[in-house]
């Protein structure tokens, strides 16, 4: 246990998943960065919704429809709060960070990036930030160009004033490295940004579940967040937007609610946000996603981050004194994540072997090859944090890499 008003057995208590078996020992959770855990409020709000008020939005006249609506919209609403938001329309219901980078790539790109220009990334990205930022540029015929990383894993900003040249359109950049665990100072890339003129897009799949981010603050143009990393379901993210740019992009996909008027010859598009979202929307995700951002501010953002930093000093202390282990990102801030490489063992072998002490972590590339590879390394072991895990999580995990050890010696 961390910080003087965080309990965490008390928050461990309100995430039923954790208190289970696995091949016969307790679970030890350790792959939030790939997705988080639900607690029990997250789950009611989902049962509550389906048991109670499920129709579709936007379109009745019965009860159950209002209420639906009125559920969808008040998420909407929650989540402007949660992020600072100025307004309800800037919020935008999506699949995730995925589907929210593709729209601004698609509609943003298409219609403002053209032959000969350039968009501006960061070689810490996770391929989500990537490959819809190719593709359009292949399509449309502009260059892709990146802003390099350091030994430590920070960018290498001295660089990227000269890399924001007048051809660049937008900028699109990772708040926290799913891979390394690299905080980025977005605000001051923000400001470095729009002082060329710039549009960023902020990735902040990693950010939202363990400190407050404030979209008015980092005056960004676009952040980009997924539900299901921030104790939220599966299917349901956001898009956030400055109106004015919003207002300047065309509608992205097309069919039902993101109309005024249909005729065969002329389609009269919806307002902000509804012009983006076509279709029937994941109206429970929206609802579990609000419960979750309730949990949250319940347990309290400021508390989660102490904890969260304890545990991650504490982890890299621990993993370090382990022979022949090497942690990798020892940037100059860091959030959630330990991602280490193990002397003559090969990352999928740690992560079966801590599978059968119960440990469950992520062995791979985590989707951001072009960051490993200017490391040297094709995979790496990643142990990533949430608020429920705990210093006896992390002894759990030395514990399994010392018998990956005894196995390998
Ligand atoms: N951006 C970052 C920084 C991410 O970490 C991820 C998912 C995404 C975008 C994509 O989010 P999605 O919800 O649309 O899939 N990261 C990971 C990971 O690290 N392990 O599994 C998924």
């Amino acid at each position: 246990m961390s910080g003087k008003d965080f309990d965490v057995a008390r928050v461990r208590a309100d995430f039923p998943i954790l208190h289970q078996e696995v091949r016969g020992r307790p679970l030890v959770y350790l792959d939030s960065a790939a997705t988080t855990q639900k607690p029990q409020a997250v789950i009611d709000a989902l049962v509550r919704y389906y048991t109670h008020d499920n129709a579709n939005v936007h379109r009745g006249v019965h009860a159950l429809s209002e209420r639906s609506t009125a559920a969808y919209e008040g998420a909407r609403e929650r989540i402007r709060r949660f992020i600072n938001a100025r307004d309800t329309k800037e919020i935008i219901f999506v699949r995730g960070c995925t589907e929210a980078v593709n729209l601004v790539a698609q509609s943003f790109g298409r219609s403002k990036v053209g032959p000969g220009d350039e968009v501006l990334i960061t070689a810490m990205e996770h391929h989500s930030n990537i490959v819809p930022w190719q593709m359009l540029c292949d399509k449309v015929g502009a260059t892709l160009k990146m802003v390099p990383v350091d030994e430590r894993g920070d960018l290498r900003l001295e660089q990227l004033d000269a890399l924001l040249t007048e051809r660049t359109r937008i900028l699109a950049v990772t708040h926290v490295s799913n891979a390394l665990g690299t905080v980025n100072p977005v605000k001051e890339i923000v400001k470095r940004a729009h002082a060329k003129g710039v549009p960023v897009l902020l990735d902040g799949a990693q950010a939202l579940q363990h400190f407050r981010v404030d979209v008015q603050d980092l005056d960004c143009d676009f952040y980009a967040l997924s539900g299901h990393k921030a104790f939220g379901p599966t299917g349901i993210g956001v898009l956030y937007g400055k109106a004015s740019v919003l207002e300047s992009m065309p509608p992205w996909q097309g069919g039902g609610d993101m109309i005024l008027t249909v005729t065969m010859e002329k389609t009269v598009y919806n307002r902000l946000p509804y012009r983006f979202e076509a279709g029937t929307p994941d109206i429970s995700g929206a609802v579990g996603l609000a419960a979750a951002l309730d949990y949250i501010d319940s347990v309290g953002l400021d508390a989660i981050a102490a904890h969260d930093r304890d545990l991650l000093e504490y982890g890299a202390q621990a993993l370090e004194a382990i022979p022949g282990l090497k942690l990798l990102g020892r940037g100059r801030e860091r959030s959630g994540v330990l991602s280490f490489i193990m002397e003559d063992v090969h990352a999928h072998d740690v992560g079966t072997i801590l599978d059968r002490e119960g440990v469950a972590i992520r062995a791979g590339h985590h989707c951001a090859q072009p960051l490993l590879s200017c490391f040297g390394v094709a995979a790496t072991v990643r142990a990533s944090l949430a608020m429920y895990n705990t210093r006896e999580d992390i002894d759990a995990l030395v514990r399994g890499l010392h018998k990956v050890r005894e196995v390998f010696a």
